[in-house]
């Protein structure tokens, strides 16, 4: 083999493709062609063992600086072509390790709803879902709040431009999961341990209220239920998701749709009920509670002599923001879908 011969023969013909080379991918095609894996120059290397032992030094000393020479002409070239000044040690070769593609995670609100199903699951309770976009019936109506009564106004609903329906009324985006309530009980299954989390709407935006958001609500129907089992399961949850630590406090209140009605406070995880900010006074609300109203049973179909019940719906960020530890001081933080933010958790 005339090796000499053969790699000046070798760069002649690469600079002579350098010279005719007037984009980036020309020149990346000559690149690959000459230094990629299968190119070229390796199998240049390989032929080194073909060779008799004694020619095999000079041999190699001949293709590296070959190499070299390339090397350099190529970098060169592809400094005139893109303007940019020819690096040394560029890695024509493509040895360096690549970069890892980034992996990422489950939102933190979908980790906070698994871990809400988890604790709930063993107590019997089955997560359902019902429809995001609802009639005006089962969001208010069904739930003891006819047409005109001005409680309606507190859920500040989104309505949807379409035709109402003479029974069903308007079409709302669920504006609470409290809906899926009579839709539950229309199902005919007693005794109901329901778990209902879905996104609900509501015309509303600051540090603690977003327009779309999550809520989680529980709904037991049997007979002899008490307001003893629906504080039971209230701390129940409250000690397996937020730590034994942690203080929650029923307050009287007022839903039409459950009698006597709660709501569910704990105290502020980011001051511990000092004050701060975000709580005012250092108890945050989670959610209402109580017993169900007769009337709903009713609308349920559901005779209230012989069965009672208890509910509660609270929201999923509100509760993950009070979780010990996430000193997350504004709701919408969640939703900006900054990665600096979600890579935190
Ligand atoms: C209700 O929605 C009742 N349906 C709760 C209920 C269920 C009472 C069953 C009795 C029995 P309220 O409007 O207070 O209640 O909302 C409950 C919780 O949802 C709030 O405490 C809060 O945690 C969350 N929430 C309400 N509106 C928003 C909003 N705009 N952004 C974020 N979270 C919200």
């Amino acid at each position: 083999m005339n090796d000499s011969l053969n790699l000046e023969n070798i760069k002649k013909e690469l600079e002579e493709k350098l010279r005719k080379v007037s984009s980036e991918q020309d020149l990346l095609n000559i690149q690959i062609e000459y230094f990629g894996k299968k190119g070229i120059l390796r199998q240049l290397f390989s032929k080194v063992l073909e060779v008799p032992v004694e020619q095999r030094k000079d041999l190699g000393e001949k293709i590296n600086n070959l190499k070299k020479e390339a090397e350099r002409v190529t970098s060169e070239r592809r400094a005139k072509i893109t303007g940019v000044e020819a690096v040394e040690n560029t890695d024509l070769y493509d040895s360096l390790p690549g970069r890892k593609p980034e992996i990422g995670h489950i939102h933190i609100i979908s980790q906070a709803i698994n871990e809400i199903v988890d604790i709930f699951k063993p107590l019997g309770f089955t997560r359902v879902r019902y429809p995001e976009v609802e009639w005006e019936y089962y969001a208010f109506e069904a739930l003891n709040m006819p047409l005109t009564h001005p409680a309606r106004d507190e859920w500040e609903t989104f309505f949807i431009n379409a035709a109402p329906d003479k029974k069903y009324g308007r079409m709302v985006v669920t504006p609470h999961t409290s809906s899926g309530q009579v839709r539950e009980m229309l199902k005919g299954n007693l005794p109901i341990r329901m778990l209902n989390i879905s996104r609900c709407g509501r015309r509303q935006i600051d540090i603690s209220h977003v327009p779309s958001f999550y809520q989680f609500e529980g709904l037991v129907v049997d007979k002899e239920i008490s307001t003893t089992h629906l504080k039971g399961v209230l701390d129940y949850f409250a000690s397996n998701f937020f730590g034994e630590d942690r203080k929650t406090r029923l307050r009287p209140y007022h839903f039409r749709f459950t009698e006597p009605s709660f709501e569910v406070d704990i105290d502020c995880g980011i001051c511990h009920g000092k004050g701060c900010k975000l709580c005012k006074e250092g108890w945050l609300e989670l959610g209402g509670a109580g017993m169900v109203h007769p009337n709903v049973l009713k609308a349920g179909g559901i005779d209230s002599k012989e069965y009672t019940g208890f509910a509660f719906g609270w929201g999923v960020e509100r509760t993950y923001m009070m979780k010990s530890g996430t000193k997350i001081d504004d709701i919408r933080y969640l939703f900006g879908n900054d990665l600096r933010f979600l890579e935190q958790f």
